[in-house]
């Protein structure tokens, strides 16, 4: 029993210790009437090289990673299956480059509510972490 105690620990202590990646200035894009697709922006900083797996909400049936980029004048938006977080470096998900896309929205997204979001993480010898994070609906300024 002793045994098992502090088997649970050292898991409990290895996850935390991984759960260092920096989520900052998150929203979740306020949508209009009609709207079936919402947008989520955010700052994420890890420490060591990381990346962004996958991202889950409660609020919407699928989240996918998505860049937006200029080809020859022609705004192009593509799917990430993954998002690289070098070391230290601040990688933005802004408006007009990366962003998540949130699909089957249970519910319009109105300034003021939250939004609930899981994002696995996974690091480079292949231990994956989970970390969740509360992100405010904002109107785009
Ligand atoms: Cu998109």
């Amino acid at each position: 029993m002793i045994k098992k105690t502090s088997l649970f620990a050292l898991i409990f202590f290895s996850i935390t210790a991984f759960a260092d990646v920096t989520v900052s200035q998150a929203w979740v894009r306020e949508t209009k009437p009609g709207q079936e697709v919402g947008a989520a922006y955010m700052t994420l900083k890890s420490p060591v090289n990381m990346q962004l797996i996958k991202v889950e909400s409660k609020m919407a049936g699928t989240v996918e990673i998505h860049e937006m980029s200029m080809n020859n004048g022609v705004m192009k938006m593509r799917m990430l299956d993954t998002l690289d977080l070098p070391a230290n470096k601040a990688v933005e998900l802004a408006p007009g480059g990366f962003h998540l896309m949130l699909f089957d929205m249970k519910k319009p997204f109105t300034t003021g509510n939250q939004v609930d979001m899981l994002l696995t993480f996974k690091d480079k010898s292949g231990k994956v972490f989970k970390q969740k994070i509360t992100v405010p609906v904002k109107a785009a300024s």
